[in-house]
């Protein structure tokens, strides 16, 4: 077992920290220690909560922390930030509003920005969600903006979708134009105190009728405001109600196994990538020259660095030596 794990058994939380940066810094244990985390892992509700930017995510989470730690329960949170190469922004603005539950051990909470993920942000979102599972978090929130096709990817690997609209915002038409209706599990009115709430619900409502018409399972939308506490007791209750529904349909095992083919592919492409990169890195990156020359095209030089990635390693050795 990987060191980092077997510190988790002793509640380590410095150990957790640790881990989620090795496994976000392509260190060279990685994999050993992603290995280890898999059957560690112990089920929590991974529960996704995505919307437009100032909908009251970050508010909802950090009133929901609240809700389920007077029910014992501990929850960790990955605040993803696609659009942001730097962890600043937004993010900096959820660290100052989560900092009530600084001091908890029952809550650990962790930023991710797009840094250090290599383009797969969805990849690094669910080794953080899984290693925060293993540890032995029951609930798992990930908060995203829900805007591109990135962050649709890290909704998929939530058990449970929460979407956040606004009244009086036009949201349901972007929610309905991003793709984001159909990962939706829950619709979540926040700033329900706001004018508008009427026209939003029926504008949800005949959104469902349209593309849930003929599924078995039909999101319920319940209102919120975060900022009086109102509304978190319906929401807990229908996110629970979710998850049942997931395991008595089947449904939960279906797509777990879905989001596993699909995080296979997601870690080949990554440690193929890796590979490459390293290889490229030691031989100089060699096309270059060519390629400014004229001698080379782009694609004549990938076909080569392909091929070189194949050759047995003897080979690679005589090559690069020359
Ligand atoms: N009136 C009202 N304001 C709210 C409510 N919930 C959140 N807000 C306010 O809305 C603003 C945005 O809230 P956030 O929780 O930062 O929203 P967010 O969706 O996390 O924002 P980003 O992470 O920047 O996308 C803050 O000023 C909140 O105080 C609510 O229920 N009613
Ligand atoms: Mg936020």
């Amino acid at each position: 077992m990987h060191p980092l794990a077997a510190r988790f058994e002793k509640n380590d939380v410095r150990a957790l920290a640790k881990a989620i940066t090795l496994a976000e810094n392509n260190g060279p244990d990685r994999l050993e220690l992603l290995k280890s985390i898999y059957p560690m892992q112990k089920g929590a509700h991974w529960i996704g909560i995505t919307g437009s930017p100032g909908a009251g995510k970050s508010s909802l989470v950090n009133r929901l922390i609240t809700f389920l730690r007077q029910k014992g329960l501990t929850i960790a949170v990955v605040a993803v930030d696609p659009t942001s190469p730097f962890s600043g922004g937004s993010i900096l603005g959820d660290r100052v509003r989560m900092a009530d539950h600084f001091t908890d051990p029952g809550v650990f909470i962790r930023s991710m920005g797009t840094r250090g993920s290599l383009g797969g942000l969805s990849r690094s979102t669910k080794e953080t969600v899984r290693v925060m599972d293993a540890y032995g978090f029951d609930v798992i929130l990930i908060e995203t903006v829900g805007v591109g096709q990135s962050e649709l990817d890290i909704m998929k690997l939530a058990d449970s979708v929460a979407v956040v609209l606004n009244p009086g915002s036009g949201d349901v038409v972007q929610v309905f134009k991003a793709g984001i209706m159909e990962i939706a599990d829950l619709f979540v009115v926040n700033k329900a105190d706001m004018p508008g709430v009427p026209k939003l619900l029926a504008e949800i409502e005949a959104m469902l009728d349209l593309v849930k018409h003929d599924s078995p399972y039909r999101p319920p939308v319940v209102q919120t405001i975060s900022t009086e506490n109102i509304g978190l007791k319906e929401m807990w209750e229908a996110l629970l109600a979710h998850k049942t529904y997931l395991i008595d349909s089947g449904e939960g095992t279906e797509r777990k196994l879905a989001n596993l083919k699909t995080e296979v592919m997601e870690v080949v492409q990554h440690e193929l990538f890796q590979q490459i990169w390293t290889q490229e890195q030691k031989n100089g990156f060699s096309w270059l020259a060519d390629l400014q020359d004229g001698t080379t095209d782009p694609y004549t030089a990938a076909e080569q660095i392909l091929s070189l990635r194949n050759q047995p390693a003897d080979k690679k050795g005589e090559k690069s030596e020359k």
